[in-house]
């Protein structure tokens, strides 16, 4: 019987990480990556492993939860997005000096042409600069593969490994023949070792660092030999006029593209190791051509660690663009330039371009579901006060830019902060804010990172209104739980969740308040009176905005069909330009709101919207 199933780049590594008996899997969502721990709780119920599968409240618990797994001898790992790192950079740099008990990895996806992050970084390069082993792998199955062997290698150097997925690997899918648990580690133990083993400390650290760069440079050998399966040459036929050196999804497509334009000519080294390089192998290939082009993502990396570069072809000469991702197009047109062939325009392209053209497709802008509760929530903020200034932070919520009711976005968490700093500025000038401040952040993004510029706020008295619009999930990641939940990824274990507003009062905040985020015109007076306590205290006030995320109602919601009233629409698009559900669509010819059923959930929110009361209820609420 064929047992073999088609996964998803996630799912294989997920399923890698159960077949290789890894103890502790912990991770915080971020696309790419979010479905690889959910994925790893499914297959260790399916194969009745006892594998601890966890969500941290943030990246830097879940690295460190990780570690400290190690430290008992199991196998452990952290996953998280390109971003993620930034935030667990503090653990992920002191367990890169640590000699390690158990093996450890610390699965990092990154997204390059930003497909739903804030910039391209490329993790490979900090796994370069703390000095650990990269294995960045160009399919599903070779990422599955790489997980046995990030392990072996961890564990025979006590040292953390990197597995670099980029967007393309964790979406793509492949069919994979699934194996099973392979490896058990030794029942934990923490042994206590000579002081200095597991405690980063000032004086210790010397002799941590001559033994750390020993291992990088044993390891860089080993790329070359015993884990040098996945740096190989694929030869050219002919005598080859041109070498390419791709990793990642770059090789998978180089490789496609050499093969379907027929050229005998080109040799191609795949590179699957990127850090430490193995240089020897790298360097005999440039050797051995007379022009050879790196293809990587995002930064270069390979680039970089070759110290002649005088034959390469790569993002150091503009031969390959510095920026966006390196999809089929760009490398076949890079190919065939390094090639001497100019690349010809392609027909279907064109024809599309030009078909885009002639039937003036509106470009569609990202818009929140109809029927979610942040809509309301920042209608009601404008509506209340239309010259506050709102600092958003990452979430679902940020698409309420398109409801001209988001100022300013950093980061997870740096709504608070960035409300908290212009508190500062008018305070540099001895006045209190000269316009009303409001922050707004997700439930999973206060307790991500928002806690503790909360307690900072506090502490300072920084008189803003926090705005934490609570719809029990984290949504943007496709609905993953967090503290505030209490559910956990593997079947039949609960947890605890944390009660929000306590969490809120714990930061020292008196003023706390929770509100239906439906209820516009209900919420308008607390709304002000939140401002007006911020302001004559001098210190936060929190609101919470409270509606249950629409994607995922675990009940049926009560139905309150509206319609506009046509004779009371005068055609002043407050519904479309500050509310902007796709459920009120806009009549362009007799310039009139109208519902379209095709889009509409019958929340009945949107009558609030309407200034005039055009947008009425028909019938009962059902
Ligand atoms: C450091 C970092 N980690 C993870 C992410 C991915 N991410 C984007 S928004 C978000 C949280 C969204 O949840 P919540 O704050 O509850 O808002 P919602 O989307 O549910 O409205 C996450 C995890 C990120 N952008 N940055």
């Amino acid at each position: 019987m064929n047992t073999r199933k088609v996964l998803l780049g996630n799912e294989a590594i997920a399923r890698g990480l159960i077949e290789s008996g890894c103890d502790v899997i912990t991770a915080y969502p971020g696309t790419p990556s979010s479905e690889i721990l959910p994925a790893a709780a499914a297959f260790a119920d399916e194969l009745g492993t006892k594998t601890v599968v966890e969500w941290g409240a943030n990246e830097k618990v879940a690295l460190e939860v990780a570690l400290g797994a190690t430290f008992a001898g199991k196998r452990a790992c952290a996953v998280m997005k390109q971003v993620g790192l930034n935030v667990a950079m503090d653990p992920f740099m002191s367990a890169a000096h640590f000699q390690l008990e158990g093996g450890m990895i610390v699965i990092v996806s990154d997204d390059p042409g930003c497909h739903a992050s804030q910039d391209d970084q490329d993790s490979r390069g900090l796994a370069l600069f703390a000095k650990i082993p990269c294995f960045d792998p160009s399919s599903a199955e070779e990422a599955r593969a790489m997980v046995f062997s990030a392990f072996e290698l961890s564990e025979k150097h006590k040292v953390m490994a990197m597995l670099r997925p980029a967007v393309r690997i964790d979406h793509c899918r492949q069919d994979i023949e699934p194996g099973e648990v392979s490896h058990a580690s030794a029942p934990a133990n923490f042994k206590t070792r000579p002081a200095g083993h597991k405690v980063v400390m000032p004086a210790r650290i010397l002799p941590f660092l001559e033994a750390h760069n020993a291992r990088f440079e044993a390891i860089r050998q080993e790329f070359e030999t015993e884990f040098g399966q996945y740096n190989f040459e694929i030869p050219s036929k002919k005598p080859a006029s041109l070498g390419v050196i791709a990793g990642g999804v770059s090789f998978a497509i180089v490789k496609d593209l050499v093969e379907a334009l027929g050229r005998d000519d080109v040799a191609i080294l795949k590179i699957g190791t990127p850090v430490p390089l193995p240089t020897k192998r790298v360097e005999d290939f440039l050797a051995r051509h007379e022009r050879t082009l790196v293809l990587e993502e995002t930064f270069p990396v390979i680039e970089n660690q070759v110290v002649d570069r005088t034959k390469i072809m790569g993002r150091w000469n503009g031969w390959v663009p510095k920026e966006g991702e390196l999809v089929p197009e760009v490398i076949e047109s890079v190919l065939l330039r390094a090639l001497g062939v100019e690349p010809e325009a392609d027909p279907a392209l064109e024809s599309l371009a030009a078909a885009r053209e002639k039937l003036k497709l509106a470009v569609k802008k990202p818009v929140l579901c109809a029927g979610c509760g942040h809509r309301p929530s920042y209608f009601a903020i404008r509506k209340a006060f239309p010259d506050a200034v709102i600092a958003s932070d990452i979430g679902c919520y940020s698409l309420s830019i398109q409801q001209q009711a988001v100022d300013t976005i950093v980061c997870m968490g740096a709504s608070i902060t960035v409300a908290s700093g212009l508190c500062c500025a008018w305070r540099s000038e001895g006045a209190e804010p000269q316009r009303p401040v409001f922050a707004t952040l997700g439930d999973s993004t206060f307790f991500h990172n928002g806690m503790t510029g909360l307690a900072t706020a506090v502490y300072n008295r920084h008189p803003f209104v926090l705005a934490i619009m609570d719809n029990r999930i984290t949504a943007m990641t496709g609905g993953q739980d967090h503290p505030g939940t209490g559910d956990k990824p593997r079947r039949n274990e609960t947890g605890t969740s944390v009660d929000l507003e306590g969490a809120v009062r714990g930061c020292g905040v008196k003023y706390v308040k929770v509100l239906e985020a439906y209820d516009v015109e209900g919420n308008l007076e607390t709304i002000r009176e939140a401002w007006a306590y911020a302001k004559e205290q001098g210190e936060p006030a929190v609101l919470v905005f409270r509606h249950p995320c629409v994607t995922m109602l675990k009940a049926r919601p009560e139905k309150r069909p509206v319609t506009v009233d046509t004779q009371k629409c005068v055609g002043c698009r407050i519904c479309q330009d500050r509310f902007g559900c796709p459920g009120l669509a806009w009549d362009g010819e007799n310039r009139k709101a109208f519902i379209d059923g095709r889009f509409c959930v019958d929340c009945g929110v949107c009558v609030s919207a309407c200034p005039h009361g055009a947008i009425v209820r028909i019938g009962e609420v059902r």
